[in-house]
């Protein structure tokens, strides 16, 4: 990674000092795509079949060291590591976070920002939700009013904001940088309020509707019959997808309340293939599983709030679908609402943040176990685990990372570790000691009372 201090030597013969990355390809099987060796004598070197596996060893080697060796200069080196050997691979292949920049628009350099903490602890995808009511947060040339009008507004009355070819084209090699790939996001048939409101097309009866900038869900559809929506989006996906180098594309697909279930199915049934038309991979909120004609490998993401399907209420609902598409093979990605979600406030007195998952403490963040989560669905449906944050209520970085932290790093070891090391008194103490990188890297984070955190380091 840019920016790391110490001496990277070639890894010819033993190493007598320094660092040594080695890309063995296939060479040791166990390891699969993502794992790494790390072996610490007089030197350390860092083996893996990928470059995914090395960004991984790199990151735990930064943790090893204890602090940030690049912005703590409280302890100028020379650094130690203890010796020995560590063989590692995650428990899930997707490990990833969600950042909401259409509610209210985040900048280029904060996203970047933002990579670098998703870096830190292995997660290797970030999904961009580009659009909604409140916003189009990137440019598309066939249809530029998205963004020279549906962009100009956000949540709260700023001034909104977007993404250009260029800053998107930055975004994704940053982080591709770190071992991470990025999925952006086109919501609908819901969340479409900024198209709709330049695109007269776009809606039934051909007028455009006022643009909004508040915070009510469930009120905005595409026109489901028009075949105007989807020659909008297939310019949309098509330049989508040449810009993005990743696999995904994500359609969103929730809370279309103002769509009726057939007509959802319709919508669905008829984006899905447009993306794999553009040779993407298509992701969408857990609702698609009410198409019949879904299928693996478009993958769905689960944000209910049971994975057990026995209630008789909506979540128990949601949870049974979810289990019967898992069941016939579709992928799922878990971010439970009322675990994952990092815009549920930490109590009732966090100043940020939503409540009507639950209030997420720590521990709550960390004590579930994504392979038993969806009720007699096998942990092998379960592609992985991503923290969502939308941001009706996040009005800057700090924000963000507040919310974020420390609920980030339960999703990213709920996503890495085996079931077997699961344990919230080891995870809390292996917690207190991250509150140094946090503080001397200038990330804000919640102090819960529940973790024995250390003096501040930064007074
Ligand atoms: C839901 C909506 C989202 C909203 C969020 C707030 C999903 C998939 N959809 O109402 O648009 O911002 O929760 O937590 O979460």
């Amino acid at each position: 990674p840019t920016g790391f201090r110490l001496p990277v030597v070639p890894a010819q013969g033993s190493i007598a000092s320094g660092i040594a990355l080695t890309l063995n390809k296939n060479a040791d099987s166990a390891l699969g795509e993502q794992g790494y060796r790390m072996t610490v004598g007089k030197g350390i070197t860092i083996a893996a079949n990928g470059a995914a596996g090395l960004f991984n060893g790199v990151a735990t080697l930064r943790q090893l060291f204890g602090h940030e060796i690049e912005t703590d200069t409280r302890e100028p080196g020379p650094w130690k590591v203890a010796g020995g050997t560590i063989v590692d691979y995650p428990r899930f292949a997707y490990r990833g976070a969600m950042l909401d920049v259409s509610r209210r628009f985040r900048p280029k350099t904060e996203v970047l920002r933002y990579l670098d903490d998703l870096a830190r602890y292995k997660m290797n995808y970030l999904q961009l939700h580009l659009t909604d009511d409140q916003g189009w947060r990137l440019r598309i040339d066939k249809w530029p009013l998205l963004t020279d009008i549906g962009s100009k507004y956000e949540v709260g009355g700023g001034p909104g904001g977007y993404y250009t070819k260029a800053d998107y084209a930055e975004i994704i090699a940053y982080a591709a940088g770190r071992g991470i790939t990025i999925i952006p996001e086109i919501d609908g048939p819901g969340h479409t309020n900024a198209a709709q409101s330049v695109y007269p097309e776009l809606n039934c009866d051909g007028k455009a509707v006022p643009a909004r900038n508040d915070i009510s869900v469930g009120y905005s559809s595409f026109c489901v019959h028009s075949e105007a929506t989807y020659a909008f989006l297939d310019d949309v996906i098509a330049e989508v997808a040449a810009m993005t180098p990743g696999p995904y594309i994500h359609i969103g697909g929730d809370e279309a309340r103002a769509t009726t279930p057939q007509d959802y199915r319709t919508y669905v049934d008829r984006v899905l293939p447009i993306v794999t038309k553009y040779h993407k991979i298509p992701i969408g909120w857990h609702e698609i599983t009410k198409s019949d004609k879904l299928s693996a490998p478009t993958i769905a993401q689960y944000w209910g709030t049971t994975g057990d399907p026995s209630g008789t209420g909506d979540a128990a609902q949601e949870a049974a679908r979810m289990i019967e598409a898992a069941k016939k093979g579709v992928p799922v990605i878990l971010s439970p609402a009322n675990r994952s979600y990092l815009d549920m406030k930490y109590t009732p007195q966090t100043k940020r943040g939503l409540m009507w998952a639950a209030y997420i403490e720590i521990d709550a963040a960390y004590d579930w176990d994504p392979g038993t989560y969806l009720k007699g669905v096998d942990e092998k449906a379960i592609l992985g685990v991503a923290a969502p944050q939308f941001s009706e209520s996040m009005t800057s970085l700090t924000d963000v990372r507040y919310m974020a932290f420390p609920r980030l790093t339960a999703t990213a070891e709920l996503g890495w570790s085996p079931a077997a090391t699961h344990d919230w008194e080891g995870f809390k103490r292996r917690l207190a000691e991250h509150a140094r990188f946090w503080e001397t890297g200038g990330i804000p984070y919640y102090r819960s009372p529940k973790v024995d955190w250390p003096a501040r380091a930064v007074p």
